[in-house]
């Protein structure tokens, strides 16, 4: 099929995207980001992380969501960090945040105690219960850090609308600086949605019958495109291709990288997306895995993902430069 020219995705998304309401504040305020950290030194990548959510209804009682637990984006947004970005996290309101995703199965009242204990009465001061959270110390600490150099800004969304706009906000905001800027595109975003203009106002009736949903849904226009060659065309912008099937993966993955030329796809499939991922360029192949023994001791494999886009994006950098 052919590609829809880039001016016509811009009027699409104006007219069947609902436009939230503080998109320019929140593209001012990603902008002054970028151009702190750039102008000292660092480069900046914008990660989006979790699912989106497609209404059916526009007061929506019923939604489609695609699944993401916000895992990958949360974790890697933690290494860039460790390797001297500064990042802008795009993430579904309530996925996995960097830092308290490790804390997310604990009930919080259970890691809370009082001092001198539970006695009747005692209604004195709360301590954390270092065995139910034995690495809270470290982890707040590195926490501390990073808010204190203001090193990462969260942004939220839940519609795919708010996703849609807020992303262009970020490509637009961040082609200020040039080539230091990364896109890490991890969110699993829909590929239908109904148009403002098409959806009922009301509650779906269940008494009219079976719901024919896939039908009545339209493609979502494809935002890579505008992204790369419009928006932020001197970036590094890398998105995963996710597949439940394994033979197609990296053909589709193939397919992404001829139709937008932007620099790699990260590769994965969702059963084994913690322990493998190829990460697929024009002219390369890598496949990184984590062994037994990498399990092991805990090693994550967003650890050797972010390790990989980062000495491409270096390379990347030095070949704009020269
Ligand atoms: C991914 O493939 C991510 O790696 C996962 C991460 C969503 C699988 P978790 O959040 O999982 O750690 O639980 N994201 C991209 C998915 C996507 O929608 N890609 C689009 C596609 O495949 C194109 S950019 O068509």
């Amino acid at each position: 099929m052919a590609e829809p020219r880039i001016s016509s995705i811009d009027g699409k998304l104006a007219e069947e995207f609902a436009v939230p309401s503080h998109v320019e504040e929140v593209k001012e305020k990603m902008a002054a980001f970028a151009s702190f950290h750039a102008e000292a030194g660092r480069k900046v990548v914008l990660i989006t992380s979790g699912g989106t959510k497609v209404p059916l209804e526009s007061r929506t009682v019923r939604f489609l969501d695609n699944f993401s637990s916000g895992r990958r984006g949360a974790s890697s947004a933690e290494y860039f960090i460790d390797s001297g970005y500064a990042v802008i996290f795009l993430h579904r309101h309530r996925s996995l945040y960097p830092y308290t995703r490790m804390f997310l199965t604990i009930n919080m009242l259970d890691a809370l105690e009082f001092q001198g204990g539970g006695a009747p009465g005692n209604t004195g001061e709360v301590v954390v219960n270092q065995q139910v959270l034995p690495n809270i110390a470290k982890v707040l600490k590195r926490y501390e850090e990073v808010k204190k150099s203001r090193l990462l800004l969260p942004i939220e969304f839940s519609t795919l609308s708010e996703y849609l706009h807020l992303l262009k906000a970020a490509a637009q905001a961040l082609s200020k600086i040039g080539s230091k800027a990364m896109f890490y595109l991890a969110a699993a975003v829909s590929d239908f949605y109904i148009p403002a203009s098409e959806m009922p106002e009301h509650k779906i009736q269940s008494s009219n019958g079976p719901l024919q949903v896939r039908l009545s849904m339209k493609m979502v226009p494809k935002i890579l495109s505008p992204l790369v060659k419009e928006w932020a065309p001197q970036a590094f912008v890398i998105s995963f291709k996710l597949e439940t099937d394994a033979s197609i993966l990296l053909d589709k993955a193939r397919r992404a990288l001829d139709t937008y030329r932007h620099q790699a796809v990260v590769a994965n499939v969702l059963d084994s997306r913690r322990g493998y991922v190829v990460v697929v360029t024009l002219e390369t192949q890598a496949e990184l895995i984590l062994t037994e023994e990498d399990v092991k001791n805990e090693v994550e494999i967003e650890e050797r993902i972010v390790s990989n886009l980062t000495s491409a994006h270096d390379n990347f950098i030095t070949q704009q430069v020269a």
